[in-house]
């Protein structure tokens, strides 16, 4: 795999995966990326340009995509819109980039004969009990709640029939939530890190109870890289690090961090269909593949993102009046 087109590789977990490549092979990287509200040029600009190249498209530009993935040995596919809260305000382009999106790339895949690799959520499995003991695994029925989660499980979908039908030569993994840097401060971690930079308060969803199994990005790319060298085509991957915390003891990590107090935080109106748990069982993986998370202990990891945070207030701070004014017309 000498050249890899990586899909939303200006996003959160796309770029960190793109600067994985640069750090642990010799592969030479094409980032093909909308550059939506929710990318950073900045994620990637540190990295030699001889490696890496951007090309600003919409993956549902099927003649974009088809010259792209000619060009290249292996295709990662990030790009999607990620987040729940905007899928509830306007499904609209969710389905343009989860759908619509997915299937371009695919017909240009099948066209190229080119290897994809689908990054796609937990999310797809809908919600668990708190108390139920069992986790999500690759046969727990489909079952998403929000628009997000369902154009991502019609993602899943369509790269499934495009192996069975028409060969192409895929394989997909399902991921937990991503904490660590360059994370977009609309989603939960880093909005109340800058909250409580801010000298502001966390905003819970409704009590707080709600789990998700956190994992940090770095450990998410090494999985995928993996998969994509060493899984077995038109196989499904969940990837997970053991992570499950509720948002209320999240918060209160982030409070101690700072040396608030425990209850320094507001309940605010909860998400409409808000998914109680989230939990992967990512055996599979670690026994097939003999993949295990660097990551164990999410208090350091999440200090440490603490700390990015604080040390790149110039990347986030011009966004944050904006994204604060828009939860907060919602009750948020
Ligand atoms: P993100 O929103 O930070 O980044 C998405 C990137 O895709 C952005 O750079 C955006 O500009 C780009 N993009 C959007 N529409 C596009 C289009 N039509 N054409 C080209 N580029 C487009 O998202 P993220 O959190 O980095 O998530 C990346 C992927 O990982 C998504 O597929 C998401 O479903 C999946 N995932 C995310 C998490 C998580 O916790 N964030 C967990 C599991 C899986
Ligand atoms: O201000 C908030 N307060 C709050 O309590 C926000 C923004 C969120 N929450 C809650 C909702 C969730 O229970 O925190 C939890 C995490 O919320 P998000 O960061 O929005 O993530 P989630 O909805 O769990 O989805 C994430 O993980 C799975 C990613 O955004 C998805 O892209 C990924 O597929």
């Amino acid at each position: 795999m000498d050249h890899i087109l990586v899909t939303g590789g200006a996003g959160f977990i796309g770029s960190n995966f793109v600067h994985f490549l640069v750090e642990h092979t010799d592969a030479k990287v094409t980032v093909v990326d909308k550059l939506t509200y929710a990318a950073s040029r900045e994620s990637i600009a540190d990295l030699p340009a001889d490696r890496v190249s951007l090309v600003v498209g919409d993956i549902a530009d099927q003649p974009l995509m088809e010259r792209l993935v000619a060009e290249h040995d292996a295709v990662v596919h990030y790009a999607a819109e990620s987040h729940n809260d905007n899928s509830l305000a306007d499904p609209s382009p969710f389905v343009h980039t989860n759908l619509i999106g997915t299937f371009s790339l695919l017909e240009a895949v099948r066209k190229a004969g080119t290897r994809l690799h689908h990054i796609s959520t937990d999310e797809v499995y809908g919600d668990l009990e708190l108390d139920d003991p069992e986790r999500f695994t690759e046969s727990t029925p489909y079952n998403p709640s929000s628009p997000y989660s369902s154009t991502k499980a019609g993602s899943d979908l369509l790269v499934r029939a495009w192996v069975r039908s028409f060969g192409v030569q895929a394989t997909i993994s399902n991921c937990s939530n991503n904490y660590g840097p360059w994370q977009h401060i609309e989603k939960f971690i880093p909005r109340q890190i800058t909250n409580v930079i801010d000298g502001g308060r966390p905003k819970l969803y409704g009590a707080g109870q709600n789990v998700r199994d956190w994992i940090h990005a770095d450990d998410h790319s090494s999985a995928v890289w993996t998969i994509l060298t060493t899984g077995r085509i038109g196989e499904t991957y969940l990837i997970g690090a053991d992570g499950e915390r509720n948002n209320l003891d999240v918060v209160r990590q982030i409070l101690a961090h700072f040396g608030r107090p425990e209850d320094d935080f507001d309940h605010v109106t909860d998400r409409a269909g808000h998914d109680l748990r989230y939990a992967i069982d990512s055996t599979k993986l670690r026994t097939e593949l003999g993949w295990s998370p660097r990551f164990g202990d999410f208090e350091k990891g999440l200090a440490d993102t603490i700390e990015w945070y604080q040390a790149h207030e110039a990347w986030w701070r011009p966004h944050k009046d904006a994204v604060e004014a828009s939860y907060a017309a919602k009750g948020q």
